[in-house]
């Protein structure tokens, strides 16, 4: 069984969105075209309540700046995917209907989640991984926002925890602050994930 796994494809990653994520819009209708092809269809949703302390504001800190949190550094983000926003909401051309299953992430406020299967912490589970196992899937394909974000550390997550990822990198849009992009793709194959196109 393989599951498309589309990360985060929300207005507040598209062009005019709070973390907007360059060319994040164009991914939108070719993923729609590659849902059907799939045994089941999963969607991510950031999902962060009001002050969430991933948030440069909540800390009185510069957008993009990095933190210590208990849990290690964390970069700062301008306020993104308020929970009840229209920012959170998926992109309208999303083709939502055809999830089996929405996930989301990040509503604890002490922790992010950029991984759909664990938070910040690395430990405290979404639980994703319980939902594939159960339904056999054994396969996951990759899309979404952002690639050195969210889709890397889901793709990186997935592979340790013993799926066959692939992510294509087509199908996905990049924030690349500071060398992120370069250090996700380095991350994401020495974890086995395949990158096609
Ligand atoms: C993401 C930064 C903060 C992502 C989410 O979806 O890649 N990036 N929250
Ligand atoms: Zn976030």
């Amino acid at each position: 069984m393989h599951a498309l796994l589309v990360i985060d494809v929300q207005n507040d990653f598209c062009p005019g969105g709070a973390l907007a994520v360059a060319g994040g819009d164009e991914i939108v209708a070719p993923i729609n075209a590659l849902m059907p092809t799939f045994d089941a269809v999963i969607l991510t949703q950031d999902w962060h309540p009001a002050g969430h302390s991933s948030f440069a504001s909540t800390h009185k800190a510069d957008p993009m700046t990095v933190t210590q949190m208990p849990y290690g550094p964390q970069v700062l983000w301008p306020d993104h995917c308020v929970i009840g926003t229209p920012g959170a909401t998926f992109h309208p051309d999303l083709n939502t209907n055809a999830a089996d299953l929405i996930i989301r992430k990040g509503f604890n406020p002490a922790i992010d989640s950029y991984s759909a299967f664990f938070e910040n912490d690395h430990t405290t589970p979404t639980g994703l991984e319980g939902y594939l196992r159960t339904r056999g899937i054994t396969d996951l394909t990759l899309v979404g926002l952002a690639t050195d974000f969210c889709v890397n550390y889901s793709a990186v997550d997935a592979a340790k925890l013993g799926f066959n990822v692939t992510v294509k990198p087509d199908l996905c849009r990049a924030i690349d602050f500071d060398g992120s992009l370069d250090a996700a793709y380095a991350s994401m194959k020495d974890a086995n994930v395949k990158i096609a196109g």
